[in-house]
């Protein structure tokens, strides 16, 4: 019988039952983890002595049945919107003590009209006094795909982290490309990884690009051997010229049979600092309270966004809770009736649904 179904029907039952499966799992969650019931009974039929009824539960599920993602996500691991906010109550003040503070000084700053055009922004001022033109989060391109994608990629190479490594095994003549703002850079640093010393970069070559195409040779040659794990060896040299792109390749490792290329930082120092101030001094020490903050008091959450409302589902009963099996009326979202009611002003989705202060 099912080789009478078209391939093309067999996708939309395939998404169908994903629809179904994953409707319940937040209806179940939402039940175990915020009201202390479990649902999944009431999934299929309704138990006699069970507050919850098997219209109810898909009243309820209508709640989830327009969210606006794919309904079955092919393992990419793409997160789609989301929020940042607050870990919890405590978290939240001292976030916005800090938010306080950073004001009170950015006001200070702006005051004496030292920084126009930096001072918007900790980062930026802080940034002022920062030796490396290079930030965490640059974009950045390996010089080839022969890279581990999560554990040793090229980012790790400019992360501020000497516990992350760029490792790349096509070993001699490796490296990578980092796109920066515009700057002039008189010299790099990098630093060793923890493993093997053979990989380690002997020779460098560094050029410079404006258009991301062409690019000039600015430096080359030996690199100071590394003694030690996690020694930082800085390299300076003559240069005028500014560029948004640095191309750093090691056309020689440490051991000539070394088969792969590893790095745990890289620096490209700029030329130009500013001159030391007590304001950016500050401001630098606030930035890095504000990393901090961000990391602990502050976390991500994932948004579901709904569908727009010409493409909403249908929510009916399923029988016995099989996905192939709706009857009845379509369904509006509703709460149990042991709940009570939502108040009449409260929208009837998932935003009604957490403003509990709305039933009666
Ligand atoms: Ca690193």
């Amino acid at each position: 019988m099912c080789d009478s179904i078209q391939p093309r029907e067999r996708g939309e039952q395939l998404l169908t039952e994903f629809q179904a499966k994953n409707n319940f799992d937040r209806v179940e969650t939402t039940g175990t983890a915020l009201l202390g019931l479990s649902l999944t009974c009431a999934r299929c039929h309704t138990h006699k002595y069970d507050p919850i009824t098997h219209d109810e539960y898909f009243e309820f599920l209508a709640f989830f049945n327009n969210t606006a993602e794919h309904s079955m996500d092919r393992n990419q691991y793409v997160y789609g919107d989301h929020l940042t906010v607050a870990k919890d109550p405590v978290s939240k003040k001292k976030w916005e003590d800090f938010l306080g503070k950073e004001a009170a000084f950015l006001k200070e700053v702006r005051a004496t009209g030292k920084y126009k055009g930096s001072d918007e922004s900790l980062a930026k001022l802080a940034d002022l006094l920062a030796p490396d033109l290079s930030k965490p989060g640059n974009r950045v391109k390996a010089s080839s795909q022969n890279f581990h994608k999560r554990s040793q990629k090229p980012e790790h190479a400019i992360d501020d982290r000497l516990d992350t490594i760029y490792l790349n095994r096509d070993g001699n003549g490796s490296g990578l490309t980092i796109f920066t703002p515009n700057g002039i850079i008189h010299g790099i640093s990098l630093t060793s990884a923890a493993d093997h010393p053979g990989r380690d970069p002997k020779t460098y070559k560094l050029e410079g690009s404006t258009d991301g195409k062409t690019f000039t040779l600015i430096s080359e040659g030996d690199v100071p051997s590394f003694t030690k794990r996690k020694q930082k060896r800085e390299i300076l040299f003559e240069n005028n010229q500014s560029f948004t792109t640095y191309r750093l390749t090691f056309p020689k490792l440490s051991d000539v049979y070394a088969r792969f290329m590893q790095i745990a930082e890289i620096e490209l120092l700029k030329k130009h600092l500013a001159a030391k101030d007590d304001l950016l001094a500050r401001a630098q020490q606030l930035n890095n309270e504000r990393i901090q903050g961000q990391r602990n008091y502050l976390t991500t959450t994932l948004i579901a966004q709904d569908l727009p409302e010409q493409r909403k589902r249908v929510t009916k009963v399923l029988e016995r809770g099989e996905y192939d099996k709706p009857i009845g009326k379509p369904l509006n979202p509703g709460v149990f009736s042991v709940l009570g009611e939502m108040d009449a002003g409260s929208p009837s989705n998932r935003l009604g649904l957490a403003q509990v202060d709305h039933f009666r």
